[in-house]
């Protein structure tokens, strides 16, 4: 590590940048001076380039066609063409255009032809009416009210990407998203963000009729209700006529729906796909479902999605969360995803970092829903949604590095075939390259496949932008070592889920919202028997991967604990026990998340002085939680493992009992200060 801190090369200016707040994103092109010359069609797309494209003269064609939002950029002499089916292709070959420039590649020689993987690419805002914003780790809600040039930024954001929607509130519904004043607002939004392709969707509570028509029933087969959701649907679109429908959350969690009148998921999700259909608007229909008196969370949603496979209107998606609990911070895929075979399914990946810190620890996600497209081919799927991160946080996001799970998201749903490596190059560039120092050029054959980057910075050693990579490339791994190694899972603290409490299990908590439910700790060894002589979650997964997750000899280290109640002595592949190797993740999680402070110190002459005193805040917190982490999970599971810290690691330096005792008093709306710091 030193040595290569030593062998820093200077990519970055050596003049100290100007302070930045992070309000800019990754979008920190200025505007020219002199507008540059842009014909064509007049959308988005040339206002955009007139303001920041600094090349030469750029034509924007629409050619019929052509799929929807894709686009070509080809070099005709000293002209760029771009050519687009449609406004929304124009502007994202614009975006890719700009992001040539600002990342210092080679915008001649272009002959670049872009598709979109998925038609809906959108996120999930899970913000309240009162402005909070459900597991929002970055202030209050942008949309309550929408400052016009905030918006805009946010538009702009998104369209840099190619996030192509947005759900403007929370999926536990509150029934007034309905009302006309409520549909006013989101008129003004949707006018605000419709210039950059982005549509807009309300989840919705399923009891509106109740709620807000004064009817006596919800039932989704009785006539009065279908024709109460007619009428809304009209009054919707008269107001916002590319309205994009609807996101569900039915019978879980508390929430209403179908089952509350005997029916089933298919014929609530089926009632509003019809009232839609004609507006041409889709249902998102969720499939997070569990029981409370279910011995095994991990299988209720197949149990309840299975039976109904083949029964959804093609108007309706399922979206489904990428993991079968919840959003953990390493999880399996859930495996609905390969049992479904004649209903479209969209993933739900979390951005905010509800089990991963909030917005005090840095996690690179990407690594981790690229994790999941190595289980689920992505073709498999209608769309992607993600569970925004953003707020009314100046830097919008609460950390900086917390951007980059945005902009990694919106790549993704782009490209899944990306790799974390390539987004993770693109969004340092744009971020955190000091301006205005010249770009170095990096030259390129321009055929864009797979990467922009022809050079890709990690293959020189040593530079500030490598030694940053590599540190985001391995922070999610490092997360799941130092909060909850080998396959743990669900062992937060039982309300904020920030810190850990594998010993919360108050009176009269049901029991899947405690810890103890999903680790099991006891004299024999620790996990959740998910085998065939368990809960036979194994199961539901083809027959392949069942014979791998329900042998504890072929089971993927990372997973055991997942799958299997693991002895303490149960010998792991490295030759230690695997109450040895537990110590040692967690000890290697410490170490790792100590290891991103000296990187980032490192950086202090390229980065701004703002930005790199918040960054540097936020990694010290993040070295302390580490250790919390550390403490309170070994601690807690040798009063069942009876077994001593192995010597040859760091030991813990808190005591539990302490650590026990200690609370923070957020709620699920709020980013803490820190966490133990004792
Ligand atoms: O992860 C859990 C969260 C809830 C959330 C729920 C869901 C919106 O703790 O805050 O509610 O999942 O996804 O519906």
């Amino acid at each position: 590590m030193i040595s290569a801190l030593m062998l820093l090369v200077t990519v970055w200016s050596m003049a100290t940048p100007k302070n930045e707040d992070g309000s800019r994103l990754w979008l920190r092109l200025e505007k020219t001076n002199t507008t540059a010359t842009v014909t064509g069609v007049k959308c988005t797309a040339m206002t955009e380039l007139q303001s920041y494209w600094q090349g030469g003269p750029v034509l924007l064609k629409q050619k019929k066609g052509m799929p929807a939002d894709a686009y070509a950029i080809k070099s005709e002499g000293m002209k760029t063409v771009i050519t687009a089916a449609n406004d929304a292709g124009l502007l994202y070959g614009a975006f890719h255009l700009l992001r040539l420039q600002q990342t210092g590649q080679s915008t001649t020689g272009l002959d670049i032809s872009e598709q979109p993987a998925y038609d809906l690419r959108i996120l999930n805002h899970w913000d309240n009416p009162n402005g909070t914003v459900e597991r929002g780790f970055a202030g209050r809600s942008i949309f309550l009210n929408p400052d016009p040039e905030r918006m805009k930024t946010y538009a702009r954001a998104n369209a840099s990407i190619g996030i192509n929607g947005a759900v403007l509130n929370n999926v536990n519904a509150k029934p007034e998203a309905l009302t006309t004043e409520n549909l006013q607002k989101v008129k003004v939004i949707a006018d605000q963000l419709r210039p950059y392709g982005i549509r807009v969707y309300l989840s919705i509570n399923f009891a509106s009729p109740i709620k807000v028509g004064g009817l006596k029933t919800a039932d989704p087969l009785d006539a009065d209700v279908v024709s109460w959701w007619k009428d809304k649907v009209n009054e919707i679109y008269k107001m916002i006529p590319d309205f994009g429908g609807f996101l569900v959350k039915a019978n879980s969690e508390g929430e209403p729906g179908p089952q509350d009148f005997g029916r089933t998921h298919a014929d609530g999700a089926n009632m509003l796909g019809k009232v839609l259909k004609p507006h041409k608007g889709i249902v998102m229909w969720r499939a997070f479902v569990y029981a409370p008196q279910s011995p095994d969370r991990a299988n209720q949603a197949s149990l309840e999605f299975m039976p109904l496979d083949g029964q959804f209107a093609d108007n309706v998606i399922i979206q489904i969360k990428n993991g079968p609990v919840d959003f953990q911070p390493r999880e399996p895929y859930s495996p609905l995803f390969t049992s479904l075979q004649k209903t479209p399914m969209m993933v739900e990946f979390q951005i905010t970092q509800e089990y991963l810190g909030a917005a005090n620890h840095l996690v690179y996600l990407a690594p981790m829903w690229k994790e999941f497209f190595g289980w689920v081919k992505p073709a498999s799927l209608k769309a992607m949604a993600g569970v925004a991160n953003i707020g009314d946080d100046t830097n919008w996001c609460g950390h900086h590095f917390a951007q980059s799970n945005w902009y990694a998201f919106g790549r993704l749903a782009w490209n899944p075939n990306l790799t974390s490596e390539q987004i993770a190059e693109e969004w340092l560039r744009q971020t955190f390259r000091p301006t205005p120092q010249p770009l170095p050029v990096m030259e390129g054959s321009g055929h864009t496949q797979g990467s922009e980057l022809s050079t890709p910075l990690s293959h020189r050693e040593g530079s500030g932008e490598s030694l940053l990579l590599d540190m985001m490339l391995r922070s999610r791994e490092a997360c799941v070592s130092y909060m909850m190694p080998l396959g743990i899972h669900h062992i937060f603290a039982g309300t904020h889920h920030y810190g850990p409490e594998p010993w919360y299990s108050p009176k009269g908590v049901r029991a899947d919202w405690t810890p103890p439910y999903y680790h099991k700790a006891d004299s024999i060894g620790l996990g959740f028997d998910r085998t065939l002589t368990g809960s036979a979650n194994v199961k539901q997964y083809p027959e392949e991967l069942c014979r791998l997750y329900n042998d504890i000899n072929t089971c993927p280290e990372n997973l055991l604990a997942w799958f299997h109640h693991v002895p303490w002595d149960h010998k792991m592949k490295s030759g230690r026990t695997f109450w040895d190797e537990l110590c040692h993740k967690y000890d290697e999680g410490v170490r790792e998340a100590r290891s991103f402070l000296v990187v980032w110190d490192a950086m202090q002459p390229y980065v701004d002085q703002q930005r790199f005193d918040e960054v540097q805040r936020k990694l010290r917190i993040q070295a302390r939680d580490a250790e919390w982490w550390r403490d309170a999970c070994l601690l807690y599971f040798q009063t069942f493992s009876h077994r001593p810290i192995p010597q040859d690691m760091e030991h813990p330096v808190h005591n539990l009992d302490e650590m026990m005792k200690f609370r923070i008093p957020i709620s699920m709306y709020e980013n803490p200060d820190c966490g133990y710091t004792k």
